[in-house]
Parts: C-alpha cells; sequence; structure tokens
C-alpha cells in the first residue's frame, strides 16, 4: 500500500475516533517500513489537528473528542514502542511534564518516546503538574533540563510561572516549552531558554543548549 494511502488511514482514524482502526494502521505502516516519526507526522497528527478544528468550529463535541484523543493515544503507543532504544550512555537528564490545569499529554509522550530515543535520561511528572514539583522534581533526579508541555491558552501562563521560579532562585535548570499555543516568540518573552516545536525539535534544542 502507498505511503499516502497509509496517511489518509491514518488521519480518518482519529477524526472518526476509531481506536482499534488507529492501532491496526501504525501496525500496517511500521510493518510496510515508515518510520514511526512518519506515519505519526503524516498521519495521526493530521488527523487530530483535524479534530481540535471541527470541536473548535462546533462540528465536534467533547465526548467525541475524548474518544479520538483515546485513538490518538493507541497509536501512539503502537509508535513510541517501536522507536529505536536510545544510545547505552546518557546525554543528560530531563524533567517534563504537562503544566498545572492542563490535562493534555498526548504531545508529552510523543516527545518523551523521542528523548530516551534519543539517549536521554526522562522523569515524567504527568500532567496537571505545579510549578513547584517541576523545580523539586529536577533538584531531586539532578536534571539539567525542565520541559514543560501546555496546550492552552490559559495554562501557558504556568510555563512563564516556573521559568521565573528558575531564574528569581539561580536554579541551573534549562527551561523548555511546548505544546501547540508556544512559540519562540513566547519562549523570549517569558525567558525559557528554548521553544520546541515538535517532538524532533525538542530533541534538537535540548542537544544544542546541553551543548553549550
Ligand atoms: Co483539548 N483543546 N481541551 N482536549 N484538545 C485543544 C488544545 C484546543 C486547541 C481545541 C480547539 O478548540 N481547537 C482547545 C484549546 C483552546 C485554547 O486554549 N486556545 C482545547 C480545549 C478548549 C479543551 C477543553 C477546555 C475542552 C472542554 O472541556 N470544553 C479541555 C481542557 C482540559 C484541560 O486540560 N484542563 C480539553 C480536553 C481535551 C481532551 C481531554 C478531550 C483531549 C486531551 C487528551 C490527552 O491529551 N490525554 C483534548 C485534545 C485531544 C485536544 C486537541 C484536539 C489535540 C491535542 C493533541 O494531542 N495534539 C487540541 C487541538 C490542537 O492541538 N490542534 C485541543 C497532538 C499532539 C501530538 O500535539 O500536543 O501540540 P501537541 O504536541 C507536540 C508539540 O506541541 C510539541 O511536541 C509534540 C509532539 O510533536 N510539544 C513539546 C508539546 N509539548 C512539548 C514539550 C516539550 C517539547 C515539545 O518540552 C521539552
Amino acid at each position: 500500500m502507498a505511503n499516502e494511502e497509509l496517511y489518509k488511514e491514518a488521519c480518518e482514524a482519529i477524526v472518526n475516533a476509531d481506536r482499534a482502526a488507529a492501532e491496526d494502521v501504525a501496525r500496517r505502516a511500521l510493518a510496510a517500513g515508515l518510520t514511526p516519526g512518519d506515519i505519526m507526522q503524516n498521519g495521526f497528527v493530521k488527523g487530530i489537528q483535524e479534530v481540535g478544528e471541527l470541536f473548535e468550529s462546533g462540528e465536534m463535541f467533547l465526548p467525541e473528542l475524548m474518544m479520538a484523543a483515546d485513538a490518538m493515544a493507541g497509536a501512539t503507543e503502537i509508535t513510541n514502542a517501536a522507536l529505536e532504544v536510545g544510545e547505552q550512555t546518557t546525554k543528560g537528564s530531563v524533567v517534563i511534564g504537562t503544566v498545572q490545569g492542563d490535562v493534555h499529554d498526548i504531545g508529552k509522550a510523543i516527545v518523551i518516546a523521542y528523548l530516551k530515543a534519543n539517549g536521554y535520561e526522562v522523569t515524567d511528572l504527568g500532567r496537571d503538574v505545579p510549578a513547584q514539583s517541576f523545580i523539586d522534581k529536577a533538584q531531586e533526579v539532578g536534571a539539567q533540563v525542565i520541559g514543560m508541555s501546555a496546550l492552552l491558552t490559559t495554562t501557558m501562563e504556568e510555563q512563564k510561572k516556573v521559568v521565573k521560579m528558575v531564574k528569581e532562585a539561580g536554579l541551573p535548570y534549562k527551561t523548555v516549552v511546548g505544546g501547540a499555543p508556544a512559540t519562540q516568540r513566547w519562549a523570549d518573552q517569558i525567558g525559557a531558554d528554548a521553544y520546541a516545536e515538535d517532538a524532533n525539535d525538542g530533541v534538537k534544542k535540548i542537544d544544542a543548549l546541553l551543548a553549550k
């Protein structure tokens, strides 16, 4: 089957909120030789973006949005598991979470899988994480980087809070922000060390920060 057809099927499985179909196409895409990143970015992510647009325009409601998210979670589990295991030596330690008030964690799960596959030790704080917990955990595990995911315009303020706490206390952690409403401009505005557009970019930005 052509790649384009698999991408289309993956996108449709999410829009149709069909977890079994999403898992099935994820497995078939990997078996056909597509990389986890290919099928995720060109298929599943396109689908969940379309779902977001349908929800925003009032053509889809919360229960369907939740089912589409569940289908996305099923696909993500399969593609993340297929990422190659990272280098044996640890490149660094990253503490990551979705900020307080926010439960969106699909993107964060992808970022974690990419970081691990690229040789990072990752501590996942989960979602709805209070600002202080990022700092406490980074101190506990001796992390170099704090990664914060926020998907809501209201919760992105929490990223600002964490960055401010790190700076005011003179702590050594590099801060990285991501999530749909975050931008490079936002990162500059709040004084974060980097903005990551997607999982791949997250790895690149953290590599660059730690190389400095
Ligand atoms: Co919600 N939601 N949602 N939602 N949801 C959005 C974000 C929204 C844009 C939809 C819309 O209206 N178009 C909108 C926000 C509007 C705004 O703030 N301006 C919205 C809303 C309004 C809500 C609720 C308020 C709805 C309600 O209850 N009425 C509610 C809020 C709940 C809360 O958090 N308190 C809500 C709930 C939910 C579900 C629970 C149903 C579900 C989430 C399930 C889950 O995550 N477990 C959900 C979903 C699925 C979405 C959309 C459709 C998809 C999000 C997603 O998974 N994207 C979303 C629409 C959209 O984003 N276009 C939407 C795919 C994912 C791969 O991308 O998360 O961006 P993303 O992650 C990327 C990059 O951003 C980057 O890398 C990732 C991988 O490439 N990245 C990082 C992310 N974090 C990073 C951290 C890093 C580095 C890179 O650190 C190093």
